[in-house]
């Protein structure tokens, strides 16, 4: 998401804006004088220092976008570690995410506007040559209308409004003939068929040459589209039909809206994650501002800035006032149900979420989004990158970071909102981490684990075009920027499209739309702007002393469980007792259980079951709370088991000209050196002969003192280990055997003994799918002595790798941090059943994270039951810090009374409406454990 950058203060004529800027005009708006009145906090940042800033961030885009060309072009992406193109149908299928790739060379269309906005006319105009000459939009290729609309047609019409702009300036772009525009317009007619259905909300995908439904298309069956896939077409689609005089696309777009503002739920006024596409119910009732979600708001509030249509602001600020209700728990933005919204869905939040900040700034909320980012910087701070999700305790739910723009942009708007260098510092830090931990030597890597620093090989065409803009913008001064970014607005991928648009082809802005809005309700608009030059330079402290309070927030947080602190202490009554406090062994528990028609049952194998009868609680509210208690032990039991995953190893190759650049993901042995305990092993590599390691080797003297490689397959891994170590390896990587095996494809697992005593292996093992495998081969192959380091995660590469020169030794790292060596999360065996050679070992808990839970009571899940009144078996957490909840406590005792919604615990519903409620929340309870980003 994202919004235009900055602008002319409240009030302020612009001659080509159409009169909503003045009403539209945001914090962003009034504020981007402040900088120049700053006078305490932040230290200020010297112009000279922007200046060099601005410079990095050029110097990599061009290492990025250098080498996209170079390696990758005309394919969709660049794969940043192999230093190749990604092409669909050559890769093994990533899922979902490969729905963004149309072999319509996306990364370039998608960095069009990206190269003026760094200055780079020269090369966009060359770039631009080469779209109009190598793209192809009529592949038979099935791709996400979402995407394609935000990444193909957004940076088409990106382009084209740059391009314009040039011509206009009278220097470069001269022979430009709107040819960008034409591209546009053949993919807008390509992406309508989707729109064929009753409730006029989009198919998810399309057949660029078939379209939908025929059989060569190979799509148009689905049913669900999520709420953002439908709702963030607008601005590209207006401005397609504004830039054409062709009215379909906005009015295509623009019914889609209507059905969704239709659909929200009435009494929270909030939309669920996805919708069905024909009969509009929806499919999965949990809301956030999140993954799923997220553009949606975004566009609403947008399409207000650049259509100036009414209807759009009423919409966002209903939608915003439910937000700001249910959702925002400063400094969290918690998912809830649509239809119970003070009931929590989840435990965690989604890396999307970052550009809620950004949005905020733009609506004039200052204060909330000062304190979603803070806590947002804090877990930067603590993983170097935003885990693509993590939970309300700030600990990594899932690890991967895709390099998303995000938090990149809620930095730029409240810098630009507030003029404080705090925002210049977090800028600055988010640079040094990208070159420090993804910048490989051919571009710059997604990660794939935050917590060892190991690498995937993507690099997502968003991370050119909106990274680079964010990171630039934020050092820029207005004379750096060759056109006014203020008469522009940035839609979700930070394409600008020019706001002159509001003024042109309107015609077509009401017609065909489905909703009324011929009488507006004026109490829900927020009109006012806040004056924000006088707030700030009044009190230059202001962010700061938003920040003050939240400033360890993420270090001193506790777990919290899903329900909300506040539905705990409703009217005084006792707090009902909450899964993670629960232990089986306190008898005050085990009567709170009977009472809620839950009983406890000992399985024979020492884990503990819970099965709720709600028909043997002591009342309706006791029935209710006992499955409140049990969907919350289901979350918590989902959550141990993903964190009982042992973490991935890190192989860090260390050797010129890599330097610790290139760190893949590696899996563990539960046989032979921990190096979560023993720090990190590094060496040269060699390949054992024979390369499976299954009997002694015949060249000793080449693995001497190195870390050997092995082929897996053909014997046991701790036959292989024992192999080389008798050989003198001090490490040894297994590479699978499994040729395109990739752990962006597989899961990770841990290679398990051979069932005897393994003590006799000291040597660090760790496994290594194919393609990651094949990474060191390639390098051994060209560079021939290769260095690497096994560790569990991985050592701060550059500048101390290029300058050392270390002999290969096992824990020779004395000086690493204490950080880098500490073991992290539970440790729980992961074995590849599909393989003869680990089926020997079956797993069992080890131990317990000591950085996690201090009592952890290990039980495991097991199969729901299919009623829904019976289920379900899991885990207890005890916690025993409260500060957070506590002041969430306090909150909400002021809140409650204000709240009609608090009062639902004390209503006597109906049983056989408590039952068709908990079913919808169990079925919406299960469809939020299948959720995938
Ligand atoms: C971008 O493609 C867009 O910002 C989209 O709205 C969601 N996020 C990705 C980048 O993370």
């Amino acid at each position: 998401m994202s919004e235009a950058g900055g602008g002319r203060g409240c009030g302020s004529s612009v001659p080509q804006r159409a009169p909503w800027s003045l009403v539209a005009a945001t914090a962003a708006f009034c504020l981007v004088s402040a900088t120049s009145v700053w006078t305490a906090g932040a230290a200020p940042m010297s112009r000279e220092e922007r200046q060099k800033l601005g410079n990095q961030v050029l110097e990599m885009f061009d290492h990025a976008y250098g080498n996209y060309m170079e390696h990758a072009y005309p394919a969709d992406e660049l794969m940043p570690l192999t230093c190749r193109g990604r092409v669909r149908g050559q890769e093994p299928s990533r899922g979902d995410v490969d729905d963004a790739l149309g072999k319509f060379s996306l990364t370039l269309i998608d960095s069009l506007d990206t190269l003026v906005v760094l200055n780079k006319t020269k090369e966009f105009e060359d770039a631009v040559r080469k779209v109009l000459r190598d793209v192809n939009l009529d592949n038979d290729v099935v791709v996400s209308v979402f995407e394609t609309n935000i990444r193909v047609l957004g940076g088409l019409l990106g382009g084209h409004s740059l391009a314009i702009m040039l011509k206009e300036k009278g220097e470069y772009m001269q022979w430009y003939n709107d040819e960008l525009l034409q591209m546009a317009k053949q993919l807008g007619y390509k992406l309508l068929p989707a729109f064929n259905t009753t409730s006029g909300l989009p198919y998810p995908r399309i057949n660029l040459k078939f379209g939908i439904r025929k059989p060569e298309a190979r799509t148009g069956t689905e049913t669900d589209t999520c709420t953002a896939c439908a709702g963030t077409l607008i601005l590209e689609f207006a401005a397609l039909s504004r830039f054409t005089g062709a009215t379909i696309f906005e009015e295509y777009a623009r019914k889609a809206l209507d059905f969704l503002w239709e659909k929200r739920q009435r009494s929270s006024n909030l939309v669920g994650v996805t919708i069905n596409i024909h009969t509009g119910d929806w499919v999965r009732k949990d809301s956030g501002v999140g993954a799923g979600i997220d553009s949606y708001y975004e566009y609403l509030l947008k399409a207000y800035v650049l259509l100036g249509d009414d209807s759009f602001l009423e919409r966002f600020n209903t939608h915003y006032d439910a937000i700001m209700r249910y959702i925002s728990q400063p400094p969290l933005l918690l998912d809830v149900h649509i239809h119970k919204p003070m009931l929590n869905a989840r435990t965690w939040m989604d890396a999307l979420l970052a550009f809620f900040p950004g949005l905020q700034v733009l609506k004039g909320d200052i204060r909330p989004a000062i304190e979603t980012h803070e806590m947002l910087y804090q877990v930067i701070k603590k993983h170097n990158f935003l885990p693509e999700a993590f939970t309300t305790d700030f600990r990594v739910h899932w690890a991967q970071h895709p390099l998303r723009p995000e938090f990149a942009e809620s930095t730029y708007f409240l810098y630009k909102a507030t003029g404080d260098p705090y925002y210049l510092e977090v800028g600055k830090t988010l640079i040094e981490n990208l070159n420090k931990y993804a910048r490989v030597p051919c571009g710059f890597a997604a990660m794939k684990d935050v917590r060892t620093g190991s690498h995937e090989d993507r690099m997502d065409s968003f991370f050119l075009a909106e990274m680079f803009k964010y990171l630039y913008l934020l050092f820029a001064d207005k004379e750096d920027i060759i056109f006014d970014i203020e008469d522009y607005i940035f839609t979700t991928e930070a394409h600008l499209l020019p706001l002159w648009l509001s003024t042109t082809n309107q015609s077509i802005s009401k017609k065909n739309t489905t909703s009324d809005y011929t009488e507006l309700d004026d109490s829900n608009f927020d009109w006012t702007c806040p004056n924000t030059q006088i707030l700030f330079p009044n009190d230059p402290l202001y962010a700061q002393s938003i920040r003050e309070p939240l400033k360890n927030v993420v270090d001193k947080s506790c777990p919290r469980g899903i329900i909300r602190v506040e539905e705990s202490f409703r009217s005084g009554a006792k707090p009902p007792l909450r899964a993670r406090d629960f232990m089986a062994t306190n008898s005050e528990h085990l009567e709170i259980l009977k009472k809620m028609g839950v009983s406890l049952i000992h399985l024979k194998d020492g884990r503990v079951q819970l099965v709720q009868h709600a028909i043997q609680a002591a009342s309706s509210i006791d029935a209710e709370d006992g499955l409140r208690f049990m969907q919350e032990m289901i979350e918590l039991s989902s959550q141990q088991q993903k964190e009982q995953q042992l973490p991935p190893r890190a192989v860090q190759i260390v050797s010129h000209p890599f330097f610790g650049r290139v760190v893949l993901t590696a899996g563990p042995a539960q046989f032979g050196l921990d190096l979560s305990k023993h720090k990190e092993t590094r060496g040269f590599v060699a390949s054992s002969k024979p390369y499976n390691g299954c009997s002694e080797l015949t060249n000793p003297e080449a693995v001497m003192g190195k870390i050997a490689l092995i082929q897996r397959g053909q014997c046991m891994f701790a036959e292989k280990a024992r192999n080389i170590q008798n050989a003198g390896a001090i490490g040894g990587i297994v590479i699978d055997d499994n040729e395109g095996s990739s752990s962006d494809t597989a899961p990770l697992f841990q290679m398990a003994g051979d069932g005897k005593d393994t003590d006799d292996i000291k040597i660090p093992m760790l496994f290594l799918f194919s393609k990651e495998g094949s990474i060191i081969l390639d390098a051994i192959r060209e560079y021939e002595e290769v260095e690497v380091l096994l560790s569990d995660k991985a050592k701060d590469r550059d500048p101390d790798m290029e300058s050392e020169e270390q002999p290969s030794s096992e824990n020779d790292s004395q000086d690493q941090s204490a950080e880098q060596i500490t073991p992290s999360s539970q440790e729980v065996d992961l074995v590849d059943q599909e393989s003869p050679e680990e089926s020997s070992l079956n797993s069992e808990p080890e131990s317990s994270s000591p950085a996690d839970t201090d009592n952890a009571a290990s039980v495991s899940a097991s199969e729901q039951n299919s009623n829904p009144m019976e289920n379900h078996e899991t885990t207890s957490l005890d916690g025993e810090c409260t500060d957070l909840d506590n002041q969430l406590q306090e909150q909400s005792e002021t809140e409650e009374d204000s709240n009609p919604n608090v009062s639902w615990g004390k209503k006597v519903q109906p049983i056989d409406s408590i039952l068709a409620d908990w079913n919808e929340d169990i079925e919406a309870f299960e469809m939020m454990e299948k959720d995938e980003l």
